[in-house]
């Protein structure tokens, strides 16, 4: 798995090309766009910048790999980019950029699929690649303190030299950076076993929009006093500070790790193929993944890969991590057989090594790169009822038939009823565009659903907040951002709805 899907990763990152040809700009696509007035940088600003990081990691050429999105939908024209390395630089150029009236846009590893890591008009980038220092490791009390440019991946090597792990995993850990996923509240694959970042953060350390340094790095498991600030910069996209650092608690890394890949006829089945697995292998479940036939016809398609079933409408692939190989494997194993005498799976298949495991987990985490090969991707992160999660697929397919759309793929996080429903089409196509959008908000709405479960608001999703938050809600949001951010320099035209 890793290796292919961070071989994609960083082909995609580093090649020029492949972000200059055809990323509509921003404010082209979205007409209605208004900059709002903020200061634009000058000679004077570049100066006090360099002093600040030194000229190197001052950027003001050749910056499309920053100005655009990973999936090349979204197209910002910052012509300055920051590489601070400590803290004291990031509130040094926070407080400036405040005081001048300076947008800024934060950027971890540029892999967020909102919109929200790459500017809108001209906002100063403020990458965070250079704070990539591991603090410290606490092997008995499985605590981490590392810098927010640490990348996902790199902060699960070191860690497993000390028999620990971090609690989240997603297809893009070759590259993204902890911040960012501080910053989304990444899920991925892991959050039904190990749960969310606002669980597993002890602490943070954050820049404020007045330069200001807020430190919570305390690795304390029991705090309660005051307010947890914490959670307020957890999922807030880089709106309300600025994160430098992390306390991340780790669990220890399971001995033995196992997975099966089944096949199944019927939506209903695998819902009740949930359940089972809950109850037959509940404590060593660790994913619990769906895919839809199309999802495997996108991979085989554009990636060339191969699956080890026949057809079948549906695909679960369920993996467990324990302590105990043995144990574990008899456990999996009366699972599927239980599954197969009750006539409820078609077929399935047990990765009889690691290098099969990380198959079925290719074929499911290179769904998003297999999809970019189409043209142009229209990707939804709902979290929905199980009993309904499919349908909203099913309405979509029938809804956007005899249109310019080439596909449209369900999969996802089902232990966690998060669903990932993407629509291709050659290219940006403004009708496709209109049968998608209010509608699967709408829908998602009036099933109770939310329209952002894992990936954010960020540019693209700001307006539709409504539908899953109410108006008293927002405006909260909105008290708090003005309480923390009153000049509004912080990832502006992101995550709250203008007005
Ligand atoms: P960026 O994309 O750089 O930034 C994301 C947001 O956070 C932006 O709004 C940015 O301004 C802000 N930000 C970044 N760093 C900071 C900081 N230090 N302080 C304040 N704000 C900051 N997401 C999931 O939840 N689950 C998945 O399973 C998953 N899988 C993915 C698979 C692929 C192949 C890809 C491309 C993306 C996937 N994502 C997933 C989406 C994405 O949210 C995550 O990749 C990741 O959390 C983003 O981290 P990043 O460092 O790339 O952040
Ligand atoms: C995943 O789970 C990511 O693979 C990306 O969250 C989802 O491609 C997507 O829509
Ligand atoms: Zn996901």
């Amino acid at each position: 798995m890793a290796a292919l899907v961070k071989q994609l990763l960083k082909a995609n990152r580093t090649s020029h090309a492949f972000y200059s040809t055809n990323v509509a700009l921003t404010t082209s696509r979205y007409p209605g766009l208004k900059r709002k007035e903020f200061g634009v940088v000058v000679d004077k600003d570049v100066k006090f910048f360099e002093n600040i990081v030194g000229a190197p990691n001052v950027i003001r050429s050749d910056l499309d790999g920053y100005n655009t999105d990973w999936l090349r939908t979204v197209r910002g024209e910052s012509e300055t980019v920051l590489r601070p390395g400590c803290v004291e630089e990031v509130s040094a150029l926070v407080k400036y950029c405040y005081e001048r009236n300076l947008a800024i846009c934060p950027q971890g590893g540029n892999t967020g699929l909102v919109g929200g890591s790459v500017p809108v008009f001209d906002e100063v980038i403020l990458s965070t690649e250079r704070l990539n220092k591991i603090k410290s490791i606490d092997p008995t009390a499985g605590i981490l303190q590392c810098e927010a440019g640490c990348v996902l991946e790199t902060l699960d090597e070191e860690l497993s030299k000390h028999d620990l792990m971090m609690p989240l995993d997603l297809g893009a850990k070759g590259s993204c950076h902890i911040g960012g996923n501080l910053s989304t509240n990444a899920g991925g694959i892991r959050l039904l076993r190990y749960g969310s970042l606002h669980g597993n953060t002890l602490g943070l350390e954050v820049v404020l929009a007045n330069g200001e340094i807020l430190d919570n790095m305390n690795p304390l498991i029991k705090d309660n006093t005051g307010y947890d600030l914490k959670h307020l910069f957890i999922g807030a996209e880089g709106t309300l500070g600025l994160i430098t650092a992390a306390t991340i608690k780790c669990p220890t890394r399971p001995s033995s790790i196992n997975a099966a890949m089944i096949g199944v006829e019927k939506f209903e089945t695998c819902l009740k193929v949930l359940s089972l697995t809950k109850k037959y292998v509940g404590e060593i479940l660790s994913g619990f993944e769906f895919m839809d036939l199309a999802t495997r016809q996108v991979v085989c398609d554009n990636l060339g890969l191969s699956y080890p079933l026949a057809e079948f409408p549906y695909y679960l692939l369920i993996e467990t991590s324990g302590s105990d190989e043995e144990h574990d494997k008899a456990k999996l194993d009366t699972l599927l057989e239980h599954l197969m005498g009750n006539e409820l799976i078609a077929d399935g298949t047990v990765a009889r090594d690691v290098t099969q495991r990380k198959h079925m987990w290719t074929l499911r985490e290179t769904a998003a790169e297999a999809l970019l090969h189409d043209g142009y991707c229209y990707k939804y992160d709902i979290s929905l009822p199980q009993p309904v999660w499919y349908d909203l697929v099913r309405e979509m397919r029938t809804r956007i038939e005899g249109s310019a759309a080439l596909r449209c793929i369900g999969y996802g996080h089902l232990g966690d009823g998060n669903l990932h429903l993407n629509i291709t089409s050659a290219e940006y196509d403004q009708h496709v565009m209109d049968l998608i959008e209010p509608f699967l908000y709408d829908w998602t709405s009036a099933h109770n659903g939310s329209i952002s479960a894992e990936h954010g608001l960020g540019f693209k999703k700001k307006q539709y907040i409504y539908h899953s938050k109410s108006k008293e809600m927002v405006n909260l949001m909105k008290v708090l951002k003005q309480t923390l951010d009153p000049k509004g320099i912080l990832n502006p035209y992101k995550y709250l709805p203008e007005g």
